[in-house]
């Protein structure tokens, strides 16, 4: 899908604004610090980096909660912010890798991969499933509940009109996930999404698993794959230093041959690597969650072992 030479853009945004603790938003900061644009240089790509996204103009004074939502202007706006600069670098036939920041910005990523490529799919990496619409939301967070809008599903909420539901159910899958709340499995199993739990990794291994997603959102081989890559979706001991780390997760190798396995298709279009959060955990904890997400974002953009 992507013209030679290829090129990747990075799309660095800073943000937080999707949940409570402090730091997520010095994540891309640190990816970048750590090298990662030269990393990808060596890899053979064209990289485009001119500086980290500001969203200053965005005018966040008066933003009480609607119902639970918290900040959910300033969330809106900065993800259709993301939208226009991820749809503006795929439309040029660019990958856009988003470095978060907080995961209610794949709002803004998936609909700016979806506004060029209205037939891509979903691959979601996450110990979560971000499925929790303005009713099932506890936290009122809104990086619990990215996927909710882009699908449509849940009560609509006029500060997010700008986003279209143009995510369908079958064109989604997740791997991962360990931490789903109540209301969210009954929204996964009302619209038959595919999910591949730590549960199916465990039973079938993961080359099995990435086969299977692969196979149930792009059967044929021929559509865009956009891949959000949340680092809680590996074991705490892989990657620590994230807001909301859960046991159990993938190892170090498992979500590297995700990564391997999405790039061999040859149909990555967009990737998002979300939720470093340099502030939590110890000097050590968060160099190695650093260097984890580098290394991701290299295997999808095919670095290899051999
Ligand atoms: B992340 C949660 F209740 N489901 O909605 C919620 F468990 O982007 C967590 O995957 C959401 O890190 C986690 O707040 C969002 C909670
Ligand atoms: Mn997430
Ligand atoms: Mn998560
Ligand atoms: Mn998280």
């Amino acid at each position: 899908f992507l013209p030679e030479p290829k090129t990747v853009a990075i799309v660095g945004c800073p943000f937080r604004g999707g949940q409570a603790k402090l730091g997520v938003d010095h994540g891309p900061i640190r990816l970048v610090q750590a090298g990662l644009p030269e990393q990808l240089a060596e890899l053979g790509w064209k990289v485009q980096f001119d500086g980290h996204h500001q969203f200053e103009e965005i005018d966040t004074q008066n933003d009480p909660p609607i119902g639970k939502l918290k900040n959910p202007r300033l969330v809106s706006r900065v993800s259709q912010a993301v939208a226009q600069v991820v749809g503006g670098h795929a439309k040029k036939g660019v990958l856009p890798l988003t470095l978060g920041g907080d995961h209610s910005l794949a709002m803004g990523t998936i609909s700016g991969t979806l506004e060029q490529y209205p037939d891509a799919c979903v691959i979601w990496v996450d110990a979560h499933a971000d499925i929790n619409t303005a009713e099932t939301t506890d936290s009122g967070n809104l990086h619990g509940m990215p996927v909710s809008f882009l699908l449509g599903i849940g009560p609509k909420i006029p500060e997010f009109g700008w986003v279209k539901p143009a995510l369908r159910p079958e064109r989604l899958v997740y791997i991962g996930l360990r931490d789903i709340d109540a209301g969210e499995k009954r929204i996964l199993r009302e619209n038959g999404i595919r999910a591949f739990s730590m549960h199916e990794v465990d039973k079938y291994g993961i080359g099995k698993v990435v086969e299977m997603a692969l196979d149930h959102v792009n059967p044929k081989g021929d559509r865009p794959i956009h891949l959000s890559f949340d680092v809680d979706a590996l074991d705490p001991s892989v990657a620590p230093s994230t807001g909301t780390p859960v046991r159990g997760g993938l190892t170090f190798r498992e979500g590297h041959y995700i990564c391997e396995a999405i790039y061999e298709t040859g149909c990555l279009v967009a990737l998002d690597i979300m939720e470093v959060n340099p502030s939590l955990a110890d000097v050590e904890a968060v160099r190695q969650t650093v260097a984890v997400g580098c290394s991701l974002a290299r295997s999808a953009l095919g670095e290899t072992l051999l």
